[in-house]
């Protein structure tokens, strides 16, 4: 394999955004009269579905909330007033980058590498956020961006990745996707892809034993990430070079359910 692309998630990966999701939904719900209430723990159960209509949709069909009922044939309203209050959050700042995302983008692109985003999350929460962080249009930091919108089935579907791949006119080997979520590492496997993990606050206790690393983050000349698994064990950070040397062995295909035995540790 020959690195040419890296896709990041968004949620968790690109910034620590759930909060802000989780702090829209219940302000939605109250503005809405709703007694409903995420509280973290829920939430954290509520994220193993991914989509936010999709987690609305869960929520009622397992906890039968009141006005359950009515809500289910207004789940897109909700959602959507939901997104704009998310939106706004973000424009307000206060949702940094993870350390080292940018740092590694600009790196990629110097490398002459690609660089896309495949997220469940809809393509405005995307721009909202490149705009508050970066200061950029998020068209012209992505050379591709997948969208939950652009999808029928979401992660851990492999449809979002594959779809970036595409877009970003790539082979399944020749790409490595950066995740926070079981979910995304799943969606990356299924398409094919191997993944880095940099768990976020709600996903570090989850299982990333396919992954080709976990980390804390993807470090900073002055903030080292912590080595959790897989490759990475010396290293301090997450660079081109080393990503283009983990996935070299790398020979996954689409629906595989296993990463390649034997890749030596770096
Ligand atoms: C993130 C999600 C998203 C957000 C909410 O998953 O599951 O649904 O929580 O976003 P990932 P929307 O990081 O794996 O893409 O409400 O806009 O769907
Ligand atoms: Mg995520």
């Amino acid at each position: 394999m020959t690195l040419k692309a890296i896709i990041f998630d968004v949620d968790g990966t690109l910034a620590e955004t759930e909060e802000a999701h989780r702090i829209a939904f219940n302000e939605e719900f109250a503005a809405w009269d709703l007694p409903w209430e995420w509280d973290s723990a829920l939430y954290k159960e509520l994220l193993k579905v991914t989509g936010g209509r999709e987690r609305i949709r869960h929520y009622i069909a397992e906890h039968n909330p009141p006005r359950g009922q009515e809500m289910l044939q207004r789940v897109d309203e909700l959602h959507k007033a939901k997104s704009e209050r998310y939106m706004r959050k973000i424009r307000e700042g206060g949702v940094p980058l993870r350390p080292g995302v940018k740092r590694l983008i600009e790196e990629a692109k110097a490398a002459g590498l690609k660089v896309g985003v495949a997220t469940t999350t809809s393509t405005p929460n995307v721009e909202a956020l490149i705009e508050a962080t970066l200061g950029r249009p998020a068209a012209e930091v992505f050379d591709a961006m997948a969208c939950g919108e652009e999808v029928s089935a979401k992660k851990p579907a492999p449809d979002l990745f594959t779809l970036a791949l595409n877009k970003l006119g790539v082979a399944h080997n020749e790409a490595v996707a950066i995740e926070d979520s079981r979910n995304g590492l799943l969606s990356a496997l299924r398409a094919g892809m191997p993944a880095i993990i940099t768990p976020s606050g709600y996903t570090e206790d989850e299982n990333f034993t396919d992954a080709l690393a976990v980390v804390s983050h993807l470090g900073e000349p002055d903030n080292p990430y912590r080595h959790i698994a897989g490759f990475g064990f010396s290293a301090q950070m997450i660079t081109p070079g080393l990503l283009a040397r983990w996935t070299e062995g790398w020979g996954g295909r689409p629906t595989m359910k296993e990463p390649p035995a034997g890749l030596k540790v770096h």
